[in-house]
């Protein structure tokens, strides 16, 4: 085992705030190894930061209406804000736009192309003449070939849940101007995965089949089993870290190989603010590197990532790669979009003291081996029952019991009481199972400790004793207070905040895991401690049912009141509907057009200008009847031909169920013709 742990977090798309997923699969447990291995006196660099480029960012940006640095930076401080008031202790926290990120990923970018590394693939990809712009597949949208849904994107469809590519679309459209996009050609730069096969095949399949987590193992053998094929690692895109090399206008590195880079670029920054080296913990065989992340980014971490830096050559492979499977929320998935989640700033500012509670609840059904469901009432009893009723409890009672019978003083007691042991093996144990990632047998341990200090002193009662045996009592209250500061040292990696305030209640000062593993005394007789506080507080059931509730209102947002109903449509920023001239108008005139069955042709009358409208409503109604009708039209639509005719305008319709159109007109009968309607 080495001494230096380089330690990261999968970095969170700055596209939205994190939610108890990606703290319950992540962050929570990453920051407990973190701070039990600086707590084993290990040499420690726990680095994360936000990843800032890619189509999730663009996307969101797009959604709504503002520019992706606007959403990078506006979520990167939520995420590093919510992070922070959780207590996660990362030693860097950066961020993909920042300058050493640019400069690390391209240099790094430039290494391989200068070893030769990479293969120059010319491909065929959709094109947007219009924006004058190359489409990710997300961009792209059209029919589904497998459900008809005609919103799939190019690459998966939501109502059917199909993966696709873009050239299975049918009718596919640019989602940046509504157009057909063409074909066109493009050079990009290739990893050549399939020639990694063999060293992945070795270090991994050989090598880890007995310490990595067997969800990693088996998903990596299995992509190693199906053969793995040339990647790109550069984009047709302007959003990203632009590739470093002449003729490469337009074009970006591929955002999976730019953030597993920031591990690197964060490292750096981190360094040169506390003169380390940073090659100590990247470039040193004495370095264990461990990459926390959730299962959906396993085959970037054990393939992609360590395939670049063997290409690099001056690099570690990660010893571990403790990848989480999912957590649920009250038995659904955990979706952003459909709001279906326990964001960490809401909890955050609606429990306000209570990060431990999360921290513990989250890490108690941590998603380890299989994916794990989280929901309130559970927290409650995790609150109300475990930390309240039994950890709380305990150091409760010992507090003010020393206060009342020994003025604050911890009493005299035998220093070799056979108690004492299980404070040196708990934390033994504790610590057995954080080596090896099993966080939930961890906390299980250190609340078995808590659990057996209650049913100390439930069978010593120094209440009684105190009495007749004072010194039993003494004895007993001085075991119940190395117990006591046992716990407070040990619920440092998992509830730090509360191991805080232990430590200050009992006027004692954190030490090693080491000296807990192995001394019998944390706590000398004579030892003036302080006022003792409560630790937890119970929650009401009042408190979980709002919280209930806030889900119930989601679930209702996103019931469908019209199963027939198409979903929404792509949001819009109200920049973006300002321009729309929607007015009242009254047709003058109508008439058919010549060999055109469905068409009707309009003289309009919409208080700005009298005009013409051809529109498709023939089907629905005779010319006779729409004369004097009144109508609104969307004014400042593009003029169009149709049929030769230019149309300056398009009536609002909607269509009945039988297929039968019919005008959307004011409710007011006498509404001038020009009136905006918004
Ligand atoms: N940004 C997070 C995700 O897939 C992704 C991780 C990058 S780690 C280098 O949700
Ligand atoms: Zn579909």
């Amino acid at each position: 085992m080495s001494n230096r742990k380089m330690i990261t977090a999968a970095l969170p798309y700055a596209n939205g705030p994190v939610h108890i997923g990606h703290l319950a699969g992540v962050y929570i447990p990453a920051d407990v190894y973190a701070r039990f291995q600086r707590r084993s006196g290990k040499d420690v660099a726990f680095i994360c930061g936000s990843d800032e480029h890619g189509i999730p960012i663009t996307i969101r940006a797009k959604k709504e209406g503002v520019t992706p640095q606007d959403i990078v930076d506006k979520y990167h401080e939520i995420i590093k804000k919510s992070f922070s008031d959780l207590g996660i202790s990362f030693d860097e926290y950066s961020r993909t736009t920042s300058e050493k990120h640019y400069e690390t990923s391209q240099d790094f970018f430039k290494v391989l192309y200068e070893k030769g590394k990479f293969t120059e693939e010319v491909s065929e990809q959709y094109f947007d003449e219009q924006a004058g712009e190359f489409l990710a597949d997300r961009y792209i949208v059209g029919t589904c070939p497998n459900c008809g849904n005609e919103n799939a994107y190019g690459d998966q469809c939501e109502k059917c849940g199909s993966t696709l590519s873009p050239s299975e679309l049918i009718n596919p459209k640019s989602m940046l101007s509504g157009n057909v996009p063409i074909l066109k050609d493009t050079k990009n730069w290739y990893l050549p995965l399939n020639e990694y096969e063999d060293f992945l095949n070795e270090w991994i399949i050989e090598g880890h089949k007995d310490d990595w987590k067997p969800n990693v193992y088996g998903q990596v053998k299995s992509w190693l089993n199906d053969g793995l094929k040339p990647r790109a690692m550069t984009r047709d895109l302007n959003w990203g870290v632009p590739v470093p090399l002449p003729n490469a206008e337009g074009k970006v590195l591929y955002v999976w190989f730019d953030a597993p880079i920031g591990y690197i670029s964060f490292t750096k920054e981190w360094a040169e603010k506390n003169g380390k080296n940073w090659k100590d913990y990247w470039q040193n065989e004495n370095s264990d590197l461990v990459h926390f992340i959730g299962k959906d980014n396993i085959v970037f971490h054990c393939i992609i990532f360590p395939a670049m830096m063997k290409a690099h050559g001056d690099y570690i492979m990660p010893k571990n790669v403790p990848a989480f499977e999912f957590l649920n929320l009250e038995n659904d998935k955990i979706s952003t979009s459909r709001n279906w989640a326990v964001w960490a700033h809401e909890y955050v500012e609606e429990f306000p003291g209570q990060q431990d509670v999360l921290r513990y609840a989250l890490l108690s059904s941590a998603p380890e081996t299989k994916d794990n469901n989280f929901t309130w009432k559970d927290f409650q009893t995790k609150n109300n029952s475990e930390l309240v009723g039994i950890f709380g409890n305990f150091i409760n009672r010992v507090a003010v019991l020393i206060h009342k019978y020994y003025d604050g003083v911890v009493p005299q007691g035998d220093v070799n009481s056979p108690e004492l042991k299980e404070i040196n093996k708990t934390a033994k144990e504790i610590s057995g199972f954080l080596e090896n990632y099993e966080f939930r047998n961890a906390l299980t341990a250190l609340m078995n400790l808590a659990r057996f200090g209650n049913q100390y002193l439930q069978n010593e009662e120094p209440w009684k004793t105190i009495k007749d045996s004072p010194e039993k009592a003494a004895q007993s209250l001085f075991v119940g207070a190395q117990l006591a500061v046992a716990l407070a040292q040990l619920c440092e990696p998992f509830m730090p905040f509360s191991s805080e305030k232990l430590l200050t209640m009992f006027n004692a000062k954190q030490v090693n895991w080491n000296d807990v593993e192995t001394q019998s005394v944390l706590i000398e007789t004579g030892h003036k401690i302080n006022e003792a506080s409560l630790l937890f507080s119970k929650i009401e059931d009042s408190v979980i049912e709002a919280q209930i509730e806030k889900l119930e209102q989601t679930k209702q947002n996103n019931k469908k009141t019209n199963p027939n109903a198409n979903p929404m449509k792509e949001e819009i920023s109200f920049d973006d509907f300002a321009k729309i001239d929607l007015r009242t108008a009254t047709i003058l005139e109508a008439e058919k057009v010549e060999k055109a069955d469905k068409l009707l042709k309009f003289k309009v009358d919409t208080g700005v200008d009298i005009r013409t409208v051809v529109s498709g409503v023939a089907e629905s109604f005779t010319p006779e009847e729409l004369v004097g009708k009144q109508v609104m039209i969307l004014l400042n639509l593009a003029p169009r031909k149709i049929r030769g005719i230019e149309s300056q305008g398009m009536f609002l319709l909607t269509t009945k169920p039988d297929g039968k159109l019919s005008f959307v007109t004011p409710d007011d009968s006498n509404v001038e013709n020009g009136i905006e309607i918004g």
